[in-house]
């Protein structure tokens, strides 16, 4: 024996049996138990990074120890091998994205090849292969069949400059991250995938099909897809805009779950957006002004939510459909035109952030709602104020005495009773926009023809194929020039010469559904066959916290269309989900002339140290 453990020896040797007896390849074979254990496949961005190592070995223990205990294991692997990143290092070294893409292929394969993870090597799968992403638009056409996938236009960053889209990301501080040219919101036609037909379905299934999740990532995605059960109602006006018409009707809609609390109201709040506040601004300089300031801040939900609330009157006001009395107009910046009718109700006896607003601006307060042995306080908020499981009304005339869903009930059917509103439920989750302005991608497998619009491309045809040749430089998506990508396409209803669409798929698309993939890798009639149906549902998915919402949902809403389809049985693909966290290293980065960023090695840099040892700085060796 030696004494010295000499792991490239004993790897190598280990490895070369392994290989030799194909020790990993799985078949489907009914006369074993089988599991399916996989983890979530690699964008080949160039090298394995720790995560990557240890996101793989969970994988590989438990294919070890599970084939030991005599079950049939599959551990597959393949790349999720579209998307930005490849586009950006093509515009850096001037190498088209798909020579990047199967260089780093070949090198991380090497790298897990050595690590000797017990992975079957048959089944890989790579996305920007043709024989794969041909199943993305064959999909696709059977989604736009369906009426599942649809067109419509979509809000994008545009560069004026370099006449292109930008990804959110590519935006810093307003400007392009290339040019530094201030960023304009354009409209263009996308395709849209109806997740939100499967919203019910995809809610109930968390708390009943997926018990071998973690707790918080089904919270997660329960918050999501964001169900609230409400009213909707309007506040009546005789507000005329410059036309003589009244503005929306006559009617100001608003959605709430708290229609218990409605006698409470003492203002509202519209969006920057609302037609009441543009209206009221022609004539309000300061108001003006204000819409404008709002415009500069970040919309996302959680932006909204920790910026300080700010508000400006309107000078209008609407009637308040039961008691007739009218109640003030403001504009609030945290109130969102994409979401509901882009006006609210103001509680401040019973909601943080009214009570919050109403202090701020000296607005009254009522309340309206009791919990038996306690006081209320005008001084500061207390948690119980909002609360609608024990709160019962009180000043709110017939409506005294009810707790929550008695008086949400009594003052859904007056409203109905006057034609000013229903019960109603609101989703957060809003349909998935797939098209990408991009090059390296699948391509939306459609012909746009002068006469008849947007045609699907023929089944017989698929797949589209992507050029590989291209080397983006910034300046738009490089498919308009590609010659070989539109000669000779015609229309496939009237056979006149056409135009191929250039945009392609979110690769959120590609990473839906590869894991079926891998259960028939090589069948090139179907998209999956009888392997799906040994192998799925997986017993085990294992990957990091960062994608607990978009690509968990993405993947178990493709699953269930594929079901819907008849293509698959399950109705949820991933029984357990393991979530290993994100393994982070430092980054090195230094700001671009333009405000973008450039990304360094750690091992071509040098940390600055101070006197203490403190890291304060790092320059390029
Ligand atoms: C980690 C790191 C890096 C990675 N292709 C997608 C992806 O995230 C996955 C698709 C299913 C959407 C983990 C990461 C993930 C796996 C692959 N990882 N720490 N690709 N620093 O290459 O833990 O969480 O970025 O599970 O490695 O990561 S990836």
């Amino acid at each position: 024996m030696q004494d010295k453990y000499n792991h490239l020896d004993v790897e190598r040797s280990a490895q070369t049996h392994w290989t030799a007896a194909d020790a990993y390849r799985v078949t489907e074979d009914s006369s074993k138990k089988k599991y399916y254990a996989c983890s979530m496949l690699p964008y080949p961005s160039g090298k394995l990074h720790m995560g990557h190592v240890r996101n793989y070995t969970i994988n590989d223990m438990l294919t070890r120890y599970l084939r030991m205990k005599g079950y049939n294991v599959l551990m597959p692997m393949g790349w999720d091998a579209f998307g930005l990143p490849a586009e950006n290092a093509a515009m850096k070294n001037g190498v088209p994205p798909a020579q990047w893409t199967y260089d780093n292929i070949a090198y991380m394969k090497k790298q897990m090849q050595a690590m000797g993870l017990a992975i079957d090597w048959s089944r890989e799968v790579a996305t920007c292969d043709p024989s794969y992403y041909k199943w993305n638009q064959w999909l696709f056409l059977k989604m736009l069949d369906k009426g599942i996938a649809y067109r419509k236009t979509q809000v994008v960053n545009w560069d004026p400059v370099d006449q292109t889209v930008l990804a959110n990301e590519q935006v810093i501080d307003g400007k392009g991250w290339r040019t530094g040219a201030v960023v304009e919101k354009r409209e263009i036609p996308g395709y849209y995938l109806k997740i939100t037909d499967y919203a019910e379905e995809l809610l109930d299934s968390v708390s009943n099909k997926l018990p071998g999740w973690p707790e918080r990532v089904k919270l997660m995605q329960e918050n999501w897809i964001g169900k609230s059960e409400g009213v909707r109602f309007a506040f009546t006006h005789d507000i005329q805009g410059a036309d003589g018409a009244l503005i929306g009707d006559g009617k100001m809609y608003v959605f709430t779950t708290r229609a218990d609390t409605i006698m409470g109201v003492t203002f509202c709040a519209v969006a920057p957006e609302h037609p009441l506040a543009i209206h009221a601004a022609a004539s309000n300089p300061k108001l003006a002004a204000f819409i404008e300031e709002c415009k500069s801040g970040g919309t996302t939900e959680a932006e909204l939510a920790t910026q300080e609330k700010k508000g400006e009157r309107t000078g209008l006001s609407v009637t308040h459909p039961l008691t007739g009395e009218k109640v003030e107009v403001w504009v609030g910046n945290y109130v969102l035109m994409s979401y509901g009718d882009g006006a609210v109700m103001g509680v401040p006896a019973h909601d943080e952030r009214d009570f919050e607003f109403a202090k701020k601006y000296k607005l009254p307060i009522q309340q309206v709602t009791d919990v038996p042995g306690k006081t209320y306080s005008l001084e500061a908020w207390a948690d119980w104020y909002g609360d609608k499981q024990q709160g019962v009304a009180i000043n709110s005339g017939k409506y005294n005495g009810l707790v929550f869903k008695a008086a949400v009930d009594a003052v859904a059917a007056d409203l109905a009773a006057k034609g000013l509103g229903e019960k109603k439920t609101t989703w957060r989750l809003r349909d998935w926009g797939v098209s990408r302005q991009r090059y390296w991608g699948t391509p939306i497998p459609i012909i746009h023809c002068e006469e008849h619009g947007a045609v699907p491309v023929p089944e017989k045809d698929l797949p589209v194929v992507l050029p590989q040749d291209c080397v983006p430089d910034g300046s738009g998506n490089p498919l308009h020039k590609h010659e070989g990508f539109h000669a000779g396409v015609v229309c496939p209803v009237c056979g006149k010469p056409a135009r191929r669409e250039t945009d392609t798929m979110d690769t959120f698309v590609d990473s839906s559904w590869y894991y079926m993939r891998y259960c028939d890798p090589k069948n090139e009639d179907k998209m999956v066959a009888e392997g799906a149906a040994y192998w799925m549902p997986m017993d085990q998915y294992i990957g990091g916290i960062e994608h607990a919402i978009l690509h968990l949902l993405y993947a178990r809403f493709w699953t269930k269309v594929m079901r819907d389809l008849g293509l698959v049985k399950v109705d949820e693909p991933f029984t357990h989900l393991l979530t290993q966290g994100m393994v982070l290293n430092h980054l090195y980065s230094r700001r671009t002339e333009k405000g973008g960023k450039d990304y360094f090695w750690p091992h071509d840099v040098e940390n600055v140290l101070d006197e203490t040892g403190k890291v304060v700085g790092a320059k390029l060796k």
